[in-house]
């Protein structure tokens, strides 16, 4: 049996398939594979690529391949295998058996990631969640007895307690987690209607695109940043310093991945719940990077699944220091609207997106008056709670107030008012 230093980094080899004669495109993923590996505390010490349309439904790549790769990890004294796609239990056994090393797909990757990076209730929560559900079908492999003595990527986080379990109490454990969630949710949502009245902008995007970078410059506050993948796991909600009267709330969110696992996505969906609450989505593009289409595309796939892609968008073009080919940001801006390109760190244009912003906001926000009839009292606090009341006055019978509110709120006041007080009474 080998034995990893916890001091010293894994020495990782990467492996993916190659099909379709897409090449290039594998290389590419290949590495951003390093770079997750790399957040993960990995030494990637090389990268393998089999030429194949076919899955090998034993050994992922054929079974010679597979044994050529046994051969390299005891020559090369590696301690882990990462794939770039997902393998099925099975795959992943046998591969642990043939190369007596452990062996990692992309979902338990990001999941490790998660697993560390995870520093709020909520986030351990979810990711725990999401590390049974990944481990729940892989259980009669021998990761229970590896991770013993292996540790290190793939085997840390809350999931590790739970590997000497039995399905059953797994189970269980998940139940209890998703209980445990929905009562986050339901704590959430009382701190949300606290801040009914307020335009919600959210930053969503791809990992490392600088949504983190980009609300510390706006809000002047103080959030992780990292050039690493997956900084931020937890939804960050600050102010936005802006000129015009109103409150403008950003909310950072975690950063979207090609592939992300879907168990991620389903337990992470609490807290995009900000984005979908969220009045205008702002997209932060890392302009400068070159998978720059894969990435947009992937974002845009996210956001569909969570059903939010029908919000107005704003991208927000990021890191224009970096660019090389400045021909870019015409073809984009043609393509994107509306857009801004600005740099985070450098500062630049930054104005003109918060103006964007501002516009947004003050487009989404009317004046109206409303009756409320006295015999129906309670509907006032329910009103100063949708809506900036600008005046109040009460007659012998009723209450004429003046507010000011979001499109959604008048709907949601109007509806209030007829409920309770009948037609007319508006
Ligand atoms: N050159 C350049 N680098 C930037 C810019 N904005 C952000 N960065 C860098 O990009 C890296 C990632 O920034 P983050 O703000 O952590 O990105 P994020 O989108 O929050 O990433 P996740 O939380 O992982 O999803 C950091 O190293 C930043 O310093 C920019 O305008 N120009
Ligand atoms: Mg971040």
């Amino acid at each position: 049996m080998y034995e990893v230093n916890s001091n010293e980094r894994e020495r990782a080899v990467l492996v993916a398939l190659s099909r379709n004669n897409k090449q290039w495109e594998t290389e590419e993923h290949l590495e951003e594979l390093t770079f997750l590996a790399d957040t993960a505390g990995a030494e990637v010490v090389d990268k393998l690529i089999q030429e194949k349309e076919k899955i090998d439904p034993a050994y992922f790549i054929g079974r010679g391949k597979a044994e050529m790769l046994s051969n390299f990890v005891h020559e090369q004294d590696i301690d882990v295998v990462i794939f770039d796609d997902d393998l099925s239990p099975a795959q992943a056994r046998n591969l642990e058996k043939l190369t007596d090393r452990k062996v990692l797909d992309r979902s338990g990757l990001i999941l490790d990631i998660f697993a560390r990076r995870a520093k709020t209730k909520e986030a351990r929560t979810q990711v725990e969640l999401a590390q049974l559900n990944y481990l729940l079908p892989r259980l009669t492999r021998q990761w229970t007895h590896l991770s013993r003595q292996v540790g290190g990527i793939g085997t840390r986080g809350p999931g590790e307690t739970q590997l000497e379990v039995d399905r059953r109490m797994i189970r269980n454990r998940i139940d209890a987690l998703s209980r445990q969630l929905q009562k986050i949710k339901k704590q959430r949502e009382v701190r949300r209607q606290n801040r009914e009245i307020t335009y919600k902008v959210a930053l969503v995007g791809y990992t490392n695109a600088g949504k983190s970078t980009l609300l510390n410059a706006l809000t002047n506050a103080d959030v992780f940043v990292e050039n690493r993948l997956f900084a931020t796991l937890d939804a960050t909600i600050r102010r936005m310093q802006n000129s015009n009267q109103r409150d403008i709330l950003l909310i950072d969110t975690v950063g979207f991945i090609r592939k992300l696992p879907h168990h991620l996505v389903a337990s992470f969906m609490s807290t995009l719940e900000e984005a979908r609450v969220a009045d205008l989505l702002l997209h932060v593009v890392d302009v400068s990077h070159p998978q720059l289409p894969e990435q947009l595309a992937v974002v845009n796939d996210v956001l569909n699944q969570l059903q939010i892609s029908d919000k107005p968008i704003l991208y927000a073009f990021n890191k224009i220091d970096q660019l090389e080919y400045k021909g870019l940001v015409s073809r984009l801006k043609n393509r994107y609207q509306p857009s801004v390109f600005i740099s985070a760190t450098k500062g630049l244009f930054l104005e003109d997106l918060k103006k964007e912003i501002e516009n947004f906001a003050s487009e989404n926000i009317l004046e109206m008056e409303v009756q409320v009839s006295l015999q129906r009292p309670e509907l006032i606090p329910q009103i100063y709670r949708l809506a900036e009341v600008l005046d109040i006055n009460y007659n012998q019978s009723q209450a004429e107030i003046k507010l000011r509110t979001s499109k959604e709120n008048k709907a949601k006041i109007q509806h209030l008012i007829s409920e309770n007080n009948g037609p007319g009474s508006e």
